[in-house]
């Protein structure tokens, strides 16, 4: 069993029905069990600005599938739901995202564990300190809290939105 943190986002339509029809269809696959999910919150978008705001959380999920195959039952899922667009930072309906695979450190094409952008993002680390804010990020070797407070002053509003 492997314990991984996950990053969800979407800013295409019922952004929170997104989020939450991802989180319910990880917990039907037989290899996937979500342990914690945070609440939704609302953020600017970073990277590609002119776009619609996102709605993003995190959960936390035990796993009996590799990183691999865990990354290709996510973008089953992103399919499922009927993900429309895939550009680099643009906008979409779902994106799942591979943040934390145990405390593995790995760099393949399509797969760099710890997601090379999660100590930048306080979309990532707000709704992730909220469900453990003591995981340690295996490279920094500092906790998800203490990466937050490091970011300190925020880019990006983020404001809480929803119940898990
Ligand atoms: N995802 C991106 C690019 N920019 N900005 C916010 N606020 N939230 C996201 O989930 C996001 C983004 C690429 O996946
Ligand atoms: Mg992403
Ligand atoms: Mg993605």
């Amino acid at each position: 069993m492997a314990s991984v943190a996950l990053g969800l986002g979407s800013n295409i339509g019922d952004r929170i029905a997104w989020c939450r029809r991802a989180v319910h269809e990880l917990g039907e696959h037989p290899g996937i069990r979500v342990l914690r999910r945070s609440s939704w919150y609302e953020t600017r978008p970073v990277g590609y600005a002119s776009q619609s705001d996102f709605v993003n959380g995190a959960a936390l999920l035990e796993t009996t599938l590799t990183p691999a195959r865990l990354l290709d039952a996510f973008k089953e899922i992103e399919r499922r739901l009927g993900r429309s667009t895939s550009w680099r930072n643009g906008p979409r309906e779902i994106d799942l995202d591979l943040l934390l695979y145990d405390d593995l450190v790995l760099d393949l094409p399509g797969l760099e564990l710890p997601h090379p952008a999660m100590t930048e993002r306080a979309f990532v680390l707000v709704p992730l300190s909220e469900i453990h804010p003591e995981l340690i990020h295996p490279v920094r070797g500092r906790t998800v809290s203490d990466l937050l407070e490091d970011l300190k002053p925020v880019d990006h509003f983020v404001r809480r939105l929803a119940e898990p």
